[in-house]
């Protein structure tokens, strides 16, 4: 007789199972919120809970000291005014009880608790193709077969096991912060030991020091933590909160974090040591997580030089607080930058390595050996323990998801094995290959990363508005395409190139659980743009989905939702809100006014060693200049270094010699060469061939007066962005043709190589991308003449290429001029000059000049320098801080 298929067996078990469209796993925020939508909107569903009531987090987190640390302003449901109002928090940040408390209100305002199954744990999860439905068995009761299902589970839910040997013979008592008892532990009179230093350690130290005999931290690697300030709710988040209540949770949930707190916009390096301290004690003031996060300065969180600065501030109060030195040094975190492993807020916690009963063992210089039956042996010593707490943390992210019951989607597959190198997923709610299954704040959406309340909220609210749609539309399936599902992962890592989350080992990475693949799990765009990128899915027509219903019914609209960098979305969206009218409109005095304008928002780019004005003989008279000298740095010669001639941007028409000023700061530390930008003269007072011309004279007058400018003797080096890109390479064909000076490398950013308007990237990148097309045949119209156009001193692609020096050729997906860029590399190739092309993905014109807004050019930036390193055959490596 032939086997049931796996289809007809989940059929079987379906019968007398509960019947209801959405089941969801989980009883926290998420669940009950999600309980409120689906009832709203008409769907039947249903909660399953392990726990005996709501809660969620907050009902097994109930260790001493367990609080949220968001303010309560704003760790708070905002989907109902009026259940805002029913509620006053007491405090800032409100105990584990008291946040209990609310959960329990909000379950009993909405009756929520007749949908929930409390004391049930789904066993296993099966997708049931042939009926498009998952069918759940459980532990407790029927089975419950679903249309959709919905993991509310948590991110932090599922803790990890101790990993430590001999927890076993340990003869004390032993209790996870995670599964703390309801009843409350006695730890007065006792030898505690706590075994971990995040969030849960540093707030539940404190407390159990105050009661125990002796305390003894067992620390693997101190975190950076600062002072709550707890109390009431500080007056001026009341009063803005409100003001007007509607605007301040728009506010929150169109920010970054979640939390409506602007943003520091100057630069580390444009304020002095007073002014980032006093900054830094405002934060210390505010005792706000997204405060000390965000608040200091802009390069704080993705920049390691000016993350250093406020790492080197908190750990000086570590030590202005903790007397023993050997303590204050183990407490300080030293291997990690502030903010790529989750700071914590404390009360105390410093203050209670003071205390005579607490002791501090740094498992960094005396792992543990193991436990015993009488306690804890390190490789130095024993301690004898009637208690031992675990605040070892959690399989954070995706522990409660795969780790807790098998999730079998299409064809079997489940999503461990889906997720066996790390989860995959479209922007954190769904997987391919799991049709009908959403997650709540999953990896891949902020989640972690923000106000958890807040993503929450959105995130129900967007898949609730989905299953609503669908109904409507008549389809029964949702999944998503794998290729949206890659396109998320590429947007994850672009993103995660932002921060510094890449130089820490924590839970976000899933460094803390053995043998987990290893990767940036919560998405660290912000949820304010993640929002957008969610909206623009729904009005692209769920793209990335497939969508299918019954009698075929079907419609995918398979693509990619962010193919742009994240900042440059950002600067685009930006652009495109202002509205601006094309910039050929305002003439070129206007459109060169326009410039200026803008240039003169813009913050100063970083130090150099020395920046000088000067004048040099162009073609037809005197032109201008900036030189750029790198500073000296400890251990350096401090030059002579290379120079390399610069051109600007700007279309021949725009721009002077400081309006690349940003670019030719960082590229002259990024390379430690002398960078000149010349003011070359402009159209279309001076068409062409001044501008070349002058380029090329600009050059002999470089090479002439290098030693005076404080040059390496020998060849110069070529660079220039856009129109200067053109200049660049003219110059050096002229160089070539017209008997030097030598040139030992050519950098070309976004080059105009040709006058060919038909290439693809002229179509494809036509409009919306700044520079457009109708702009550069504006700039071609205003410079050069047609008949003049195939002349190699502007279509450097038509002359002759042999015997060029050696060049990096830069070019950006989204530019009109991209094909040309490509062409001019593959060019030089051909005519056998060595090339090393950078096609940079999801970059539009502007990225690598605009070093102040997009952060994710430097990797381009970093390549370029190295380049002009290699060309000028410059042999020491760049210091660290520099790269
Ligand atoms: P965390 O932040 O993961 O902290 C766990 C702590 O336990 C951390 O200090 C770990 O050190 C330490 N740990 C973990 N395993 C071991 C072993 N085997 N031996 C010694 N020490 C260990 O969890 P929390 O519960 O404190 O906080 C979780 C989040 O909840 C928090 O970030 C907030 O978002 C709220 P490590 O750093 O891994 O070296």
């Amino acid at each position: 007789m032939p086997l049931p298929s796996a289809s007809q067996t989940v059929a079987a078990g379906a019968q007398d199972a509960q019947q209801v469209d959405v089941a969801v796993v989980g009883a926290g925020f998420a669940g009950l919120y999600l309980l409120i939508r689906l009832r709203r909107a008409g769907f039947t569903a249903v909660a399953l809970d392990t726990s005996d009531d709501v809660g969620g987090t907050w009902y097994w987190n109930r260790y001493p000291g367990a609080r949220c640390d968001i303010q309560t302003t704003d760790y708070s449901y905002t989907f109902d005014p009026e259940l805002e109002s029913a509620w006053q928090w007491s405090e800032k940040y409100a105990t584990q009880p008291e946040i209990l408390r609310y959960l329990g209100f909000v379950a009993d305002r909405y009756d929520l608790r007749r949908d929930i199954r409390f004391g049930t744990k789904v066993l296993t999860a099966t997708w049931d193709e042939a009926a498009q439905r998952w069918l759940l068995t459980t532990d407790n009761g029927k089975s419950v077969s679903c249309r959709y299902y919905i993991m509310a589970s948590g991110c932090l839910s599922a803790p990890k096991p101790p990993e430590i040997d001999g927890v076993g013979d340990f003869k004390g008592e032993i209790y996870f912060t995670g599964r703390w008892p309801h009843d409350g532990v006695e730890l007065a009179g006792k030898r505690v030991a706590v075994i971990g230093t995040g969030s849960s350690g540093v707030q539940s130290i404190p407390k159990i020091a105050e009661q125990a005999a002796h305390l003894t931290v067992f620390q693997r690697t101190p975190n950076f933590a600062f002072p709550a300030h707890n109390g009431p709710s500080p007056a001026d988040r009341v009063a803005a909160l409100e003001k007007d209540r509607a605007d301040y949770r728009a506010q929150a949930r169109l920010s970054l974090t979640g939390v409506p707190l602007e943003r520091a916009t100057e630069f580390s390096w444009q304020l002095s040591d007073a002014e980032r301290r006093q900054r830094f004690e405002k934060a210390l003031a505010a005792g706000d997580l997204v405060a000390m996060l965000s608040q200091l300065w802009a390069d704080q969180g993705g920049d390691l030089e000016g993350n250093a600065l406020a790492s080197d501030l908190l750990r000086e109060r570590i030590r202005s607080i903790v007397k023993d030195p050997e303590t204050a040094e183990a407490l300080t975190p030293r291997d990690h930058p502030f903010g790529s492993k989750r700071p914590c807020l404390e009360t105390n916690y410093y203050a209670t390595f003071n205390r005579p009963n607490v002791t501090l063992v740094n498992l960094r210089q005396e792992p543990i050996q193991a436990i015993t039956a009488s306690g804890i042996k390190t490789d130095r010593r024993s301690v004898d323990l009637d208690v031992i707490v675990f605040a070892t943390g959690f399989d954070a992210m995706t522990g409660a998801i795969t780790a807790v019951h098998p999730i079998m989607g299409r064809d079997g597959k489940s999503l461990s094995d889906a997720w066996a190198n790390g989860p995959r997923t479209y922007l954190g709610l769904t997987a391919a290959g799991f049709p009908n299954l959403f997650m709540i704040t999953g990896p891949g959406s902020p989640s972690v990363f923000s106000n958890m309340v807040v993503s929450i909220e959105q995130h129900a609210d967007w898949v609730v508005d989905r299953l609503v749609a669908m109904r409507e539309a008549g389809f029964t399936a949702i999944e998503a395409t794998e290729a949206a599902q890659d396109g998320w992962a590429r947007h994850m890592a672009d993103a995660s190139q932002l921060t510094l989350h890449r130089l820490a080992n924590t839970w976000y990475t899933g460094a803390n659980v053995p043998g987990k693949a290893p990767g940036l799990m919560p998405y660290p765009g912000g949820v304010g743009p993640y929002r957008t990128i969610c909206d623009e899915v729904v009005s692209r027509g769920m793209l990335g989905f497939t969508l299918s219903g019954p009698n075929g019914a079907a419609q995918c609209n398979d693509g990619e939702v962010v193919r742009l960098q994240p900042d440059v979305r950002l600067v685009l969206n930006m652009l495109a809100d202002l509205n601006l009218p094309p910039l050929e409109s305002f003439g070129a005095e206007g459109a060169r006014g326009f410039v200026a304008q803008f240039n003169a928002t813009r913050p100063a780019g970083r130090p150099v060693g020395e920046v000088l004005d000067g004048t040099l003989a162009g073609a037809d008279g005197p032109l201008p200049y900036r030189l750029y000298r790198p500073a000296t740095r400890a251990g350096e010669k401090g030059g002579p270094h290379p120079i390399v001639v610069y051109f600007h941007g700007g279309g021949w028409v725009l721009g002077d010699e400081q309006s690349d000023d940003p670019f030719c700061r960082d590229m002259c530390r990024r390379s430690g060469m002398i960078f000149v930008s010349v003011g070359y003269r402009h159209a279309p007072e001076h068409r062409f061939p001044a501008a070349a011309e002058d380029g090329y004279a600009a050059l002999r007058w470089i090479g002439e007066h290098a030693a005076e400018l404080g040059g390496r003797p020998g060849p110069l080096l070529v660079a220039g962005w856009s129109a200067g890109g053109n200049i660049a390479a003219v110059t050096c064909q002229l160089a070539r043709d017209r008997g030097g000076p030598e040139v030992a490398g050519q950098l070309l950013v976004n080059p105009v190589t040709d006058c060919t308007f038909d290439r693809p990237s002229y179509n494809d990148n036509a409009t919306g991308y700044f520079l457009t097309r109708s702009l550069m045949w504006w700039f071609w119209d205003l410079y050069c003449s047609p008949a003049d156009r195939t002349d190699p001193r502007v279509s450097p692609l038509r002359g002759k290429l042999e015997g060029l020096p050696a060049a990096f050729v830069a070019t950006c997906e989204f530019d009109p001029l991209r094909d040309e860029g490509i062409a001019y590399a593959e060019a030089l190739a051909a005519a056998g000059v060595p090339v090393e092309q950078l096609q940079a993905r999801g970059h539009f014109h502007s990225s690598f000049t605009m070093v102040d807004v997009v952060a994710t050019g430097v990797d381009g930036r970093t390549k370029m320098a190295e380049a002009l390193r290699r060309f000028a055959e410059v042999e020491e490596a760049m210091p660290k801080a520099a790269e």
